[in-house]
């Protein structure tokens, strides 16, 4: 990141709980890799929020090179944008703690992700679940960012972390920026194959509600070829009334750039096995390039390290800066 720059600064992570998704690369990562020239980009795996559901060890270190090599193989490049993993940088574990202390139990008792994941992890309803909103605070707070991309789901939060910054430059002064949502102009939220009205979610369990963003060609194509949609045939983008053709629709026109209209065109008058097909073929053709250059990059684990080491170094400096405000205005002492 460039020294002294103007650009704004943007942050957003992703977390290493499984491969990615194409949901991912339409709602994350294409938009990210757009941002990378007209802002100051930090790109980061989440892998401190991503235990707060359990995670085997040995899979939560190989899914994290994995998710660094998914962010290269999508096109950010970490010459313009800083790449790092959460947990190298020390200071969101320590600026989480003095966050902490200005959150309430019922502001966070309140966010429907805690809820949400409760109910699904109901025998494990950890505090690092109940406090996930102030760690994303503190990922966001570190940087000074101006914006942060955020999806639906992510609102409440962004909302609380700009009440945790006011409430700090409040009651010390003026320490944290105040980030804004930034509503990206590209990005679509990407429907599970299995069941069109709720997201696809890297951690579902039946590997037919998901395309994998290493899934090979066969794969992409069967998955296509199962994917629910409706009894009346006709390809017709309506997400209320017909949400799995409206996806795969979705996912056509993200794969080729055809608008909705010409697909409705293209369509008309066949049945779902013609359009599945060219869907899964299109699809499959969209992410080819994409799986090649990650094989490549998960080969050379030497240059991925390298990559990442000098990630968090530089993401370290900005957060130091930070952190060190904080630290004098709450009365640690420092000798
Ligand atoms: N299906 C999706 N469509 C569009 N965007 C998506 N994102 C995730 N899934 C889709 C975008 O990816 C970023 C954050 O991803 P994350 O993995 O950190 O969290 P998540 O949204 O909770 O993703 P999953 O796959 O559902 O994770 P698990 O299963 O581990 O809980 C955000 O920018 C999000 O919009």
């Amino acid at each position: 990141m460039e020294e002294n720059s103007t650009k704004k600064v943007i942050l957003s992570g992703i977390q290493p709980s499984g491969i990615l998704t194409i949901g991912h690369l339409a709602g994350a990562l294409k938009n990210w890799v757009a941002l990378q020239d007209s802002f100051s980009c930090l790109y980061m795996i989440a892998n401190m929020h991503a235990i707060t559901v359990r995670q085997n060890a040995a899979d939560l270190r190989r899914r994290t090179l994995e998710t660094a090599a998914l962010f290269l193989a999508a096109g950010v490049d970490p010459e313009k944008s800083v790449l790092f993993i959460q947990s190298q940088v020390p200071e969101h574990a320590q600026l989480t703690w003095v966050l902490n202390t200005f959150a309430g139990y019922g502001e966070l008792g309140k966010m429907t992700q805690f809820k949400d994941k409760s109910a699904k992890n109901a025998e494990n309803i950890n505090c690092g679940l109940f406090t996930y909103p102030v760690l994303m605070a503190s990922d966001i707070l570190l940087y000074q960012a101006d914006a942060v991309p955020v999806g639906e789901d992510q609102k409440q939060h962004l909302e609380l972390t700009r009440n945790l910054a006011q409430r700090f430059n409040y009651y010390y002064s003026d320490t944290f920026k105040i980030p804004e949502p930034y509503i990206p102009k590209i990005g679509s939220r990407i429907m599970s194959l299995q069941d069109p009205t709720s997201k696809m979610s890297k951690s579902d369990e039946n590997q037919n509600s998901l395309i994998y963003l290493n899934d090979s060609n066969e794969e992409i194509i069967n998955k296509i070829k199962r994917a629910v949609t409706d009894s009346n045939a006709e390809v017709r983008f309506d997400e209320a009334n017909k949400p799995g053709v409206s996806n795969l629709m979705t996912l056509y026109h993200l794969a080729t750039g055809i608008s909705f209209e010409d697909i409705e065109k293209e369509f008309a008058g066949h049945g779902y096995g013609d359009f599945k097909l060219s869907v899964g073929k299109a699809v499959a053709d969209w992410i080819a390039p994409l799986r090649e250059r990650y094989n490549e990059i998960i080969k050379d684990k030497k240059r991925l390290e390298s990559i990442l080491i000098y990630g968090a170094e530089e993401a370290h400096k900005i957060a130091r800066k930070t952190l060190d405000k904080v630290y004098k205005k709450v009365g640690f002492v420092r000798f």
